[in-house]
C-alpha cells in the first residue's frame, strides 16, 4: 500500500467503500491521517466498520470546517447527472474535492526532486473509450518481460493505492477512466496515451464535449514527455495537433490504421497481427504477432501500437517488444475464450459494455448465438447492424432486452431475461461451428455488481451447462460431431 504520509494530522472525508474507497482510508490512515467516511450501502459501511474505519453520514455533517479535501469513489457523480448529496454539501463548505487518483500523484509529487534526485518511478497513463485495460496490461507484460518491476492499477480493477510503496516499483502503469481523470486534482504523468474517443458515460459528463474533456486531462501536467494519440478520429488529431503547438518540451507520436495519417508524423501504422512504427526520419519498423489470438483484430493491434511506442521510450529492445508480444495472455472478459465443446466455442467479452465494444467482436466470429442486453447505453444496437449478419440468433437479457429486440432487425431473437435462462437456451440450440458469445453492449448494473461478476457467472454457466449437454447427446448414442470432447 502507498502511505499517505505528505496528509498527515489532516481529516480526510471518503465517499463510496467499494475497492477505491476502502483503499484510500487504509493509505490515509496508515499515513497519519484521519478519514471520515460514508457509503450509501449499509453491507460497504459495516464492513468498512469492523476494518476500523470511522463512518458519518457526511451529508449531514457539520463539521467540514474540520476537514481538508472529499475523496470521491469513481462511480458516483459529482455533477451530471446529479450530484452526490454529499457532494452538495461539500462543496456548500467549500470543500476540495479530489480522487485516489489526485491523491496518488500529490505523494508522488513528494518525491519528484530530492538531494538524490529523481526518486518517482516513471508513470504511463491510458485512457480511451475501448482498449485501455488490454493497452494497460500488454505495456506492463512487456516492461515486465524486460526485466522492470511494473504496478498495473487504476480502472483495470486494482486502486493504485493498493500498489506497494514507491520505491519497490520502477514503472506505474495506469488505467485511467473518464470518471477518474474528471476528478483528480493532480494528474501528471511521464507518458500519456488517448487511443481513441467514441460515445460513452454520456450522462456522467453533460455530454461528448464533457466526456473528451475529461479525458484531456492526462495531458495538462508538467511531466508529460511522450503523448501516444490514436488519430483516427477527430478528437485524436486535434489533441496531437494541439499539444504539438503548446507543449514543444513533448513528443507526440500518433497511431493510425490509415498510413496517411500517419504520414504527417512519427508514430506507428497498424492493421491486425502487425504494426509499423515510424520515426521522424520517416524510417520504419514493422513487429508481426499474428500468432497470438489474445491480440487479434485491428482494435488489438492499435493496443499493440500504443504499447509497443511506450515501450521503445522506456529503452526497452525491439526483441523484448517482439517477444512479449507474442506471449501476452489477454485479459479475463475481453474476447476470452472460455471452452469448446463439440465444435461450439464458448467467448466472455462480458467487458463489452457498448455497442463499439461488442462491434469488435461480433466482427471477430461467425455463426454466433449472441447473448446481449444489461442495463442500456445512450444509442443501443442499431449502430453496429452491420455486423448483425454473423449473428445466427441473439438472447437479450436485462432491463434493455426489449429495446435491443427491436433494433435487431430480422435477426431471429428471445428474450431471456436472466443470464441462467439465455446461456441454458444457446447451449440447447448450438450446433458443431457456432460461437455462444456474451457481449452484452451494455452496463451490467441492472443485474450484477460488476461486468466482472457478469462475465464470471456466464462462464460458469456456459462451463456446466456445455459439457452436460454433450453427455445427454452422447448418452443417446447419436454419434454426432458435436459430443467431440471439451477442450479447454
Ligand atoms: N455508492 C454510493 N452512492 C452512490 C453510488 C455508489 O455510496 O450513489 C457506493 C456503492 O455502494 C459502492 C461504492 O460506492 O460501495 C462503489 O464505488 P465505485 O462504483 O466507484 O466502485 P469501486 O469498487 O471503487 O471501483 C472503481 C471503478 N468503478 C467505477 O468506475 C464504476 C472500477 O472500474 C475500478 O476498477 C476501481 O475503482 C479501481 O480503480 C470499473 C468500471 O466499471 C471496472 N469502470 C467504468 C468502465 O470501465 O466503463 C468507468
Amino acid at each position: 500500500m502507498i502511505s499517505l504520509d505528505h496528509l498527515a494530522g489532516q481529516t480526510v472525508a471518503v465517499l463510496g467503500l467499494g475497492r477505491t474507497g476502502l483503499s484510500v482510508c487504509c493509505a490515509l490512515q496508515s499515513g497519519g491521517a484521519k478519514c471520515v467516511a460514508w457509503d450509501d450501502n449499509p453491507r460497504a459501511r459495516k464492513l468498512a466498520e469492523e476494518l476500523g474505519i470511522t463512518t458519518a453520514e457526511l451529508s449531514r455533517l457539520d463539521t467540514w470546517s474540520q476537514i481538508s479535501r472529499l475523496i470521491v469513489s469513481p462511480g458516483i457523480p459529482h455533477l451530471y447527472p446529479e450530484p452526490h448529496e454529499a457532494v452538495i454539501a461539500a462543496q456548500r463548505a467549500g470543500i476540495v474535492l479530489d480522487n485516489d487518483i489526485g491523491l496518488f500523484f500529490g505523494r508522488l509529487a513528494q518525491r519528484a526532486e530530492t538531494p538524490k534526485g529523481r526518486l518517482r518511478p516513471v508513470v504511463v497513463a491510458v485512457t480511451g473509450t475501448n482498449g485501455k485495460s488490454t493497452t494497460a496490461a500488454l505495456t506492463a507484460h512487456l516492461l515486465s518481460g524486460a526485466g522492470l518491476t511494473v504496478g498495473l492499477a487504476g480502472n483495470i480493477g486494482r486502486p493504485v493505492l493498493d500498489l506497494d510503496e514507491l520505491s519497490h516499483i520502477n514503472c506505474i502503469v495506469l488505467e485511467v477512466s473518464s470518471y477518474q481523470a474528471e476528478l483528480a486534482a493532480c494528474l501528471d504523468p511521464d507518458i500519456a496515451v488517448f487511443l481513441n474517443l467514441t460515445p460513452d458515460h454520456l450522462l456522467r459528463h453533460g455530454g461528448p464535449g464533457g466526456y473528451f474533456a475529461a479525458k484531456r486531462q492526462l495531458f495538462e501536467g508538467n511531466s508529460l514527455r511522450v503523448a501516444v494519440i490514436g488519430s483516427d478520429e477527430m478528437e485524436g488529431r486535434f489533441l496531437a495537433t494541439r499539444l504539438r503547438s503548446t507543449r514543444p518540451d513533448c513528443l507526440v507520436h500518433e497511431i493510425s490504421i490509415d498510413s496517411v495519417g500517419a504520414e504527417r508524423a512519427s508514430g506507428a501504422t497498424f492493421g491486425p497481427g502487425y504494426i509499423e512504427m515510424r520515426n521522424v526520419e520517416g524510417l520504419s519498423d514493422r513487429l508481426e504477432f499474428i500468432g497470438n489470438p489474445s491480440l487479434a483484430g485491428a482494435h488489438n493491434a492499435q493496443n499493440a501500437a500504443a504499447a509497443a511506442l511506450i515501450c521503445h521510450h522506456l529503452e526497452l529492445s525491439a526483441s523484448n517488444v517482439g517477444e512479449g508480444l507474442g506471449s501476452f495472455p489477454g485479459l479475463p472478459h475481453r474476447m476470452q475464450h472460455i471452452t469448446c465443446v463439440g465444435g461450439i466455442k464458448v467467448v466472455n467479452d462480458s467487458k463489452a459494455t457498448n455497442s463499439v465494444s461488442a462491434a469488435k467482436a461480433l466482427a471477430s466470429h461467425s455463426s454466433i448465438l449472441w447473448i446481449a442486453g444489461g442495463e442500456a447505453k445512450e444509442g443501443g444496437i442499431s449502430s453496429i447492424s452491420d455486423h448483425f449478419a454473423n449473428v445466427r440468433k441473439a438472447f437479450l437479457i436485462g432491463s434493455c432486452a426489449r429495446d435491443f429486440a427491436r433494433q435487431l432487425g430480422d435477426v431471429p431473437r428471445c428474450l431471456c431475461g436472466s443470464m441462467d435462462v439465455a446461456v441454458a437456451r444457446a447451449v440447447e440450440e448450438a450446433r458443431a461451428g457456432d460461437t455462444i458469445l456474451l457481449s452484452p453492449a451494455a452496463a451490467s448494473f441492472d443485474q450484477y455488481s460488476s461486468f466482472e461478476a457478469r462475465g464470471e457467472h456466464f462462464a460458469r454457466l456456459a462451463r456446466t451447462m456445455l459439457p452436460a449437454r454433450g453427455k445427454q447427446v452422447r448418452g443417446l448414442g447419436s454419434g454426432s460431431p458435436r459430443t467431440c470432447l471439451a477442450t479447454e
